[in-house]
């Protein structure tokens, strides 16, 4: 299964240039079998150079990158979730998604109209998530009525969903994200697996520009703090005009613009990062490949990963850090000098690892 990223805004914001530049990022389709996806959906690579380092080390004939699906969604207007502008069908587009990634207009630009007449990061902000409250508000009033009768039944599950359905709504309706409701991992997963949109973590992409005034940006981060969202700052016109130049001409342009690098690739990490996820290693001369799983993952999960078969059949593991291991420049080299580990079922994977499965 991808990870996959929701690119939501206002119309205009700059959404849809902004899937264009990540998905010029998009990983080779040999690698990826389901990479022909539908034209608003995209697979983009993680930049990770640890992927880079292990794979000179192992000489391999193919790097597989972590990746991240990314979708972009129409924009979202006020009044989306009573069905205004497309409305419903975009909301059940997010709700497809593991995380949103919220492109917010700070570019001033005349010739670009804005649907409420002037550029106000906090109103537009606030008008999203004014959408996304009403359309959870909505799902916790469906499934309320829908489980009633099983409630009126006696029956334990519906009870319980009951009392967590009725706080989703009151939690909503007092304007607050379902997010804010809970920390605790299995209310959290039930929330998730009822379909509530705001209990996705948020990644706030302000768009730039080439001019835009600083309070702009100061206003996203002051929202972004309180439910301690990342905010990446990128022109996204430009990184879309950058994207289709080779890297030579690139960094040539962004003198030029004064752009600084790295803005795409900000978004990609951030979002893996908001989604809580780490990456393991395996390498060799076939392929090194990067793999991603949620942090604090035991390495059953990570055999997993790789194929239920390395879970079911799984008997220990030899792992090393990527930095050990590109230190003694080789697998001999490294197992030689005893710094390869044996680890079993009860160990947790760290952010870094390079592991070999010995499976039976
Ligand atoms: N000046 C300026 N214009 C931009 C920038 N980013 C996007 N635009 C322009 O804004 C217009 C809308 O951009 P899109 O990416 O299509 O916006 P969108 O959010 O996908 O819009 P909808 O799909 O209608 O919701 C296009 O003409 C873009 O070229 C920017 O950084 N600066
Ligand atoms: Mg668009």
């Amino acid at each position: 299964m991808n990870i996959s990223i929701g690119i939501v805004g206002l119309p205009n914001a700059g959404k849809s240039t902004l899937f264009n530049a990540l998905t010029k990022k998009t990983v080779p389709a040999e690698n990826f079998p389901f990479c022909t996806i539908d034209p608003s959906v995209g697979l983009v690579s993680v930049p990770d150079d640890r992927l880079e380092q292990l794979a000179a080390l192992s000489g391999s004939l193919k790097k597989i990158p972590a990746v991240v699906e990314f979708v972009d969604i129409a924009g979202l207007v006020r009044g989306a979730a009573q069905g205004e502008g497309l409305g419903n069908a975009f909301l059940s587009h997010i709700r497809g998604t593991d995380a949103i990634a919220h492109v917010v207009r700070c570019f001033i630009d005349d010739s670009i109209i804005h649907v409420d007449g002037a550029v106000n990061p906090a109103r537009d902000i606030e008008v999203i998530h004014t959408e996304l409250l009403l359309a959870d508000a909505q799902l916790a009033q469906r499934r309320l009525e829908k489980i009633e009768k099983e409630v009126k039944r006696g029956n334990a599950d519906a009870v319980a969903e009951k009392e967590l359905l009725r706080s989703a709504l009151e939690t909503v309706s007092s304007g607050q994200s379902v997010s804010s409701l809970s920390s605790d991992n299995s209310t959290k997963r039930m929330l998730y697996s009822l379909g509530f949109l705001t209990i996705k973590p948020v990644v706030y992409v302000c768009n730039i520009g080439t001019e835009y005034e600083k309070q702009s940006v100061v206003e996203v981060r002051k929202i972004a703090e309180k439910t301690e969202s990342d905010v990446v700052e990128i022109s996204v016109r430009s990184e879309e005009e950058l994207s289709q130049l080779d890297d030579q001409e690139a960094r040539e342009m962004r003198r030029e613009l004064t752009v600084e690098g790295g803005g795409i690739d900000h978004v990609i990490r951030s979002a893996y990062r908001t989604l809580d996820l780490m990456s393991f290693f395996t390498t060799g001369e076939k392929e090194t490949r990067a793999w991603t799983v949620p942090r604090h993952s035991s390495i059953l999960r990570a055999a997993r990963a790789i194929h239920t078969d390395f879970e079911k059949n799984f008997i220990r593991a030899e792992v090393i850090t990527w930095d050990a291991l590109v230190k003694a420049g080789s697998y001999t080299a490294a197992r030689s000098a005893g710094l390869l580990r044996l680890e079993g079922r009860g160990y947790v994977v760290q952010d870094g690892d390079v592991i070999i499965f010995r499976v039976g």
